[in-house]
């Protein structure tokens, strides 16, 4: 094939990039289309190293999907940051925890997300693990690639876009996902090398499961499932399943993008568990929320973390917290870190709105599901918006 037939090419697969063959040489990326789909499976980063300028079509979403695009009912998303409510958790665990309680339980039903402060957490903790997770995803491709795998319950899984099995166009984002339960047979999986990446990330683990469990005890009690301090059998069991739940850390780095305007770093999704804790870069912004029918961007906190009520919460609270949909923009100058803590209960559980939340003016909403149809569902079919969720619906008064 001559030049310009290669230049043709080029310019029919990728219609919007003004990228030459020479550029393409120059930059030593995708010399041939046949190899393209298998350049992307290996991730933005190893992308972004060998020189882009240009996003590639398969990074580019068809316009009325692109961030700075009016949603179907007309909004604009541009220049609309939000305050999330500010829980603060040294007040949840003092004298002022009915208060912080009614603030919690608004949050979970208005938002689904909120910003928690004082979580004593420390900075070490929270610091060490970004550095660390930078430093994986600074790795030569070799280093990193080691981890990469089709199969969604490895215990250290690295990989790129959303689905990237399924999604027709990719995202601007690699992740390392670590599977956290139980630890004492995932950790010898986990990645050996940056050399403090395990200890950073098992002590991040454990520290977010108990903040997670200490949020846990105050959403039963705000659901009115469980009392505070007191311990007996219904309290103890409820806590134990809890306890006894699965944990995965996903880093997500999102390289600088030539042009942030045509891509996104994550699509629209709910998350799939009960609750996510979420360590947002505190320099660069990028996460948006849906709220009252718009995109709106979440300004960080520093030492803060982001909570967000997952599909599973808001099955088992039968619709009053609510799983709301989120999406990440990139940035032109700068990459950003996040690091989200996903927890819910056991894989093996069945998760159903609680008996105790269901009375006759509050009829059940939800079919009980459990991780398998998750993961059965998301296999087969491009995961998107809420659709999981909303697969779960049950038209009342039709039941079975
Ligand atoms: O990077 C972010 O701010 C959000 C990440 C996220 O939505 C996720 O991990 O599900």
């Amino acid at each position: 094939m001559g030049d310009a037939d290669e230049e043709m090419m080029w310019k029919l697969k990728f219609p919007e990039s003004n990228a030459t063959t020479t550029s393409l040489v120059v930059g030593a990326v995708l010399h041939r289309p046949d190899e393209e789909d298998h350049q992307y499976h290996k991730g933005v980063k190893y992308l972004c190293e060998r020189g882009i300028t240009k996003v590639p079509t398969k990074y580019i979403l068809p316009v009325l999907e692109r961030p700075n695009t009016g949603n179907k009912d007309g909004n604009f998303s541009n220049d609309h940051d939000l305050s999330l409510p500010v829980i603060d958790f040294a007040q949840l665990q003092g004298s002022n925890r009915v208060q912080a309680l009614q603030s919690l339980s608004r949050a979970c039903e208005e938002y689904g997300f909120f910003q928690l402060i004082n979580h004593g957490i420390s900075s070490e903790a929270t610091s060490s693990m970004v550095q660390e997770g930078r430093k994986f995803f600074e790795l030569p491709f070799e280093k990193r690639s080691k981890y990469m795998s089709k199969d969604m319950f490895s215990p250290a899984r690295y990989g790129t876009s959303f689905n990237q099995n399924k999604d027709k166009v990719f995202c601007w984002r690699d992740f390392l996902k670590l599977n956290c339960h139980p630890l004492s047979e995932t950790l010898p999986f986990w990645p050996s090398s940056p050399s403090e990446l395990r200890e950073a990330a098992v002590n991040y683990s454990k520290q977010t499961k108990f903040l997670y469990m200490m949020l846990v005890e105050a959403i039963l009690e705000s659901l009115g499932l469980v009392e505070n301090n007191k311990s007996g059998p219904e309290n103890d069991s409820y806590l134990n399943e809890f306890e006894d739940g699965s944990q995965i850390i996903v880093l997500n780095c999102y390289p600088s993008c030539p042009e942030p305007d045509l891509t996104l770093g994550m699509p629209p999704h709910s998350d799939y568990g009960f609750l996510t804790l979420l360590l947002q870069d505190e320099l660069v912004k990028g996460l948006q929320i849906q709220h009252q029918g718009r995109w709106v961007t979440v300004e960080p906190i520093p030492n803060s973390f982001v909570i967000n009520v997952g599909d599973h919460l808001e099955i088992f609270s039968n619709g009053r917290y609510k799983s709301v949909l989120h999406r990440v923009l990139v940035n032109h100058a700068k990459s950003r870190i996040s690091i989200a803590s996903l927890h819910s209960l056991p894989f093996s559980r069945k998760i159903r709105p609680s008996p105790k939340l269901i009375n006759e003016d509050s009829p059940k909403l939800y079919k009980d599901t459990d991780f398998a149809s998750f993961m059965e569902y998301i296999t087969s079919c491009e995961h998107k918006n809420k659709n999981f969720l909303e697969s779960r619906k049950l038209n009342v008064g039709k039941e079975k």
